[in-house]
């Protein structure tokens, strides 16, 4: 009886153990069936390339603890951020060539300006137009050192005097002249001081050097371009005047000659102008026309 028991025993073992085993089997048949059955787009993307992986998450599919199957959507690591790298390409910078440099033309040289020649305001010393008119070599009866030269523009124009030279050829006197002569004017020039005719204003003032020799002088008149304009040689002894009554020399024509001596005279007397530092009358006519002249 015990043998039979066991024997029994045994059988219902065995075959609990037989049904365990088919069922088990049975199970694991059915999971991979499902398995087998997951939608195809999740079958494609499991199936895309890894090269592409950057561009759409991948997706895992996992079984709950019920059995059902998950699919769970990560981002993938290794996405790229979406921004670009952007590269920049530096632009060259364009090479001037020397030739394409604009050539310099040369300036050309000016023409020199043409010399304009001035007509000199006097004319040729032939024809003097400023000229010696008088000359009181011999003084006043107050000093015979108040001599006075009397100048006279015949010209239509005033003459600037600077630059302008009377003097005696043996060097004395020697008078700068300066200042203008007016057209048909005169020009004064008192030795010393202006006191040697004293109620006529002098143009110029001058020492006289060694003063005009009663002897006579060689007086030349020279421009400012050093050209004669008028000469009176006296050095032989003056043409005319009066050393006794005081008497100037006095020109009768400024359009002849002064080295000529029958263009010369002595004041006549009568025609006087001013006085001299003692209050007599002046034997002459400084600045004033000539007694004798035209
Ligand atoms: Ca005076
Ligand atoms: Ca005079």
């Amino acid at each position: 009886m015990s043998q039979i028991n066991f024997r029994i025993l045994g059988g219902v073992l065995l075959g609990i153990f037989f049904v365990t085993f088919i069922l088990a089997h049975r199970s694991s048949r059915s999971l991979e069936a499902k398995m087998t059955s997951l939608p195809k787009q999740s079958q494609s993307m499991a199936a895309k390339p890894k090269s592409k992986a950057y561009l759409s998450p991948s997706p895992l599919v996992t079984r709950s603890d019920n059995g059902d199957i998950v699919t769970t959507v990560v981002l993938s690591p290794s996405m790229s951020p979406l921004s670009p790298t952007i590269n920049v390409t530096p632009v060259p910078t364009p090479h001037v060539s020397p030739s394409t440099l604009p050539t310099l033309l040369p300036i050309p040289s000016q023409s020199p300006s043409p010399t304009v020649t001035t007509p000199p305001l006097s004319p040729s010393p032939s024809v003097p137009r400023v000229v010696i008119n008088e000359i009181a070599w011999m003084g006043t009866e107050s000093s015979a050192n108040d001599e006075w030269i009397e100048l006279y523009n015949d010209s239509g124009y005033a003459v600037k005097l600077t630059g302008w030279m009377l003097k005696a050829l043996d060097g004395s006197p020697s008078i700068s002249l300066e200042g203008t002569i007016q057209a048909h004017g005169y020009y004064l020039i008192e030795r010393t001081d202006d006191t040697t005719v004293l109620d006529v204003s002098a143009d110029l003032v001058s020492a006289f050097g060694h003063g005009l020799s009663n002897a006579g002088e060689n007086l030349i008149l020279i421009d400012n371009h050093n050209e004669i304009m008028d000469q009176v040689d006296c050095s032989g002894g003056w043409f005319a005047g009066d050393n006794t009554s005081k008497s100037s020399m006095e020109r009768k024509s400024a359009e002849s000659l002064g080295g000529a001596s029958g263009n010369w005279v002595t004041n006549n007397g009568t025609l006087k102008n001013g006085h001299d530092q003692a209050g007599n009358t002046i034997g002459g006519t400084p600045k004033q026309s000539n007694s004798i002249s035209g």
